[in-house]
């Protein structure tokens, strides 16, 4: 097979590891936890793993050497969306259970979650994990949205890990695969069945993170690369001075992405879901911010500009968030979507919608009852909506410029890049955190790896049961347990420090910084750096 000079140099890249999991290790038990909230109802839905210790592990170099333990085999399942490092995590997990004995056995279920259920599956040998070291994508075995659930799912599964020697399945995911291991995790426990199960934070959009978790894995890579990518069009901008460029940023929900992007590029206008619903902004609000901010550029005679915008962000309009709330509702209820059965203000502001903008709220909602934000083109929206108060603002004599659009989105693009050192080191080190947690006899854990701004060296290692981060919400017009989605804190650094900027952002014609690409060998100072967002958060 061909390669190009990356693929060669990244094969042979050695993450750094936490001194605490090179050598031997051992747990280290902390207090008994709770869950974020909702304890009593959390604590009934899973009384076998509510409660549990946070887990460090430590070096333990008194331990004889453990390769003389009996054998055993450990699944591993990709779910959800892909994010850079997920590869590796895959590598850590199968070099540490090598180490523990060589005959341990990593079998990859195919096609995400729905692999276990249907035996679908591959053992990953040395010469294929050797093919995916610090690569990009999920390719090795594959991604999917299946949602675990249902006792006739976890059966299946029980039945397939019985069958290839199975003692632990691993799963990599967002909230919802990990509340989804949680549940799995849970019925194993209750049935003895001798299963472990053990999660692993994933995600892009930066929202699985809480006081254990310092952030997913994957938001690194692809902040850096939607970050080049917007340096490049702000270049572009400053050099013809024609375009205002609208870009919209995956990420779900939280803003996160956006908000790193902003950090690290100094476009004209960045716009924070998590404030828009603060500040209960309407749509009008949010375009009347933006047709300022042109409208103060152009008088300065800059035609020229760049939005950024969260993909979540017609979520958390006030107005809005009731009118999905109810689409989500009705459409649960029965799968067909009726408008008269929407409350009269819901109803009058979905007529309000331009029609293509309406046709993406009522599409399907994916496994988990998310509304499709990734299909939703609210830049376009934004666009038309600011052309016209524009017009009005011209018949008024208070704006005289020029309102020319390109409209972006940027998500694919950066959920597969080769994930950068810091990517793939912090991946490495989960899956061998991961290992340390199934040897220990552990189920129900997250794998964690903290102080991340800190040398790799100095990293920690350890586990945090995933009933700590739960709680109960709504989905699919039900209560169900899940674990707390983050949201941008308005009283965090990272938003504060765009808040202290952004006027100056507007008018300077200086402000745009251009990060370029991911320097992933040569000097190499910002691939191994984290985010703007966690170094600030850390500070
Ligand atoms: P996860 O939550 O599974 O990590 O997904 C991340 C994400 O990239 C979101 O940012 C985006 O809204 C969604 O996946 C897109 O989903 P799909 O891959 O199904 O198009």
């Amino acid at each position: 097979m061909q390669k190009s000079p990356l693929q060669i140099a990244r094969q042979s890249y050695q993450p750094k590891m936490p001194i605490a999991l090179v050598g031997k290790t051992r747990l280290k038990e902390g207090d008994k936890t709770q869950s974020v909230a909702d304890q009593e109802a959390i604590r009934q839905l899973f009384p076998n793993t509510y409660g549990m210790p946070v887990i460090t592990v430590e070096n333990n170099e008194s331990k004889i050497e453990s390769t003389d333990a009996a054998p055993f085999n450990v699944g591993v399942i990709l779910s959800g969306g892909q994010a850079p490092g997920g590869h590796n995590v895959i590598c850590g997990l199968f070099d540490g259970l090598k180490r523990l004995n060589h005959d341990n056995k990593l079998y990859g279920f195919l096609g995400g979650p729905s692999g276990l259920v249907d035996g679908k599956y591959k053992e990953l040998t040395a010469d294929i994990i050797d093919e995916y070291r610090n690569t990009g994508g999920f390719d090795i075995i594959g991604s999917g949205r299946t949602k675990l659930e249902e006792i006739e799912q976890f059966d299946k599964g029980l039945e397939v890990c019985r069958r290839l020697g199975i003692r632990a399945i691993v799963i990599i995911g967002g909230d919802d695969s990990n509340t989804n291991a949680c549940v799995l995790a849970e019925y194993y426990q209750q049935k003895q069945c001798g299963i472990q199960v053990i999660g692993c934070p994933k995600t892009i959009d930066g929202d699985l993170k809480n006081q254990m978790i310092e952030t997913s894995f994957g938001f690194d890579t692809a902040c850096k690369v939607y970050s080049e990518l917007i340096g490049n069009i702000q270049r572009d901008a400053n050099s013809a001075k024609k375009y205002w460029h609208f870009i919209r940023l995956m990420g779900r929900s939280a803003s996160h992405i956006a908000l790193e992007c902003a950090l690290q590029t100094h476009p004209n206008v960045c716009i924070i879901s998590e404030e828009v619903e603060a500040r209960q902004m309407s749509l009008v609000d949010i375009v009347e911010q933006i047709a300022q901010a042109v409208a103060t550029r152009a008088a300065k005679g800059l035609n020229f500009g760049t939005v950024l915008v969260p993909e979540g962000l017609i979520e958390f309009i006030p107005a809005m968030r009731i009118l999905i709330q109810e689409l989500n509702d009705l459409l649960a209820d029965n799968g067909q979507f009726d408008a008269t059965r929407l409350t009269p203000a819901s109803a009058e502001l979905y007529a309000s919608l331009p029609e293509a903008i309406a046709k993406q709220l009522t599409m399907d909602r994916d496994p988990h009852g998310n509304v499709q934000v990734s299909l939703i083109e609210t830049e376009k929206l934004l666009i038309d909506m600011v052309s016209r108060r524009l017009q009005e603002m011209k018949k008024a004599g208070i704006y005289t410029g020029k309102f020319a659009t390109q409209h972006h989105f940027f998500g694919y693009e950066g959920r597969c890049a080769v994930p950068s050192n810091f990517d793939a080191d912090y991946c490495y080190s989960l899956g061998q955190t991961a290992v340390c947690l199934i040897a220990g006899g552990k189920t129900g854990y997250m794998a964690v790896v903290r102080n991340l701004t800190r040398p790799a060296a100095e990293w920690q290692a350890g586990g945090v049961p995933i009933t700590m981060m739960m709680n109960m919400e709504r989905r699919n017009g039900k209560l169900k347990p899940v674990i707390q989605k983050a949201l941008v804190d308005l009283n965090g650094k990272p938003y504060q420090y765009l808040v202290a900027h952004r006027d100056e952002w507007i008018v300077s014609e200086e402000s745009y910084l251009y990060p370029g690409p991911i320097q992933y060998y040569g000097p190499s100072e910002v691939c191994d750096q984290p985010t703007h967002t966690l170094r600030l958060e850390k500070a």
